[in-house]
């Protein structure tokens, strides 16, 4: 806190501190992108793998990142979500699929 932050209660030379409100730590939206040639089964796979998913759902978020272009499938703090798009980007490159994951500021 800095000195701006206290107040000087009159002449008395008593110090109270106003109190700051908590902050929370910003939270970070991970995305999948929709393309023309990763495998249905292949993305299916990933959000088991990387995001905790079970089938029925992963499938269900696949064929919305299909039908709609993108979808968010997780929300993070910065150092888990920068690691799960790490961890999509690094499996898509190693099958040569171009699937894309990306991270934004909530
Ligand atoms: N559009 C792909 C196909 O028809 C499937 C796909 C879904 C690809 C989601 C990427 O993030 C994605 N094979």
């Amino acid at each position: 806190m800095s000195d701006k932050d206290d107040q000087r209660d009159g002449d008395s030379g008593v110090i109270l501190e106003t109190k700051k409100k908590t902050q929370r730590p910003p939270l970070y939206k991970v995305l999948l992108l929709n393309d023309d040639y990763t495998p249905m089964e292949f993305v299916v796979h990933v959000l088991e793998r990387f995001f905790g998913m079970n089938h029925a759902q992963s499938f269900e978020l696949m064929l919305t990142v299909h039908k709609k272009g993108l979808a968010v499938v997780g929300v993070f703090s910065f150092e888990v979500a920068e690691t799960k798009v790490a961890q999509v980007m690094d499996f898509a490159r190693r099958h040569q699929h171009p699937l894309q994951c990306t991270m934004e500021k909530e």
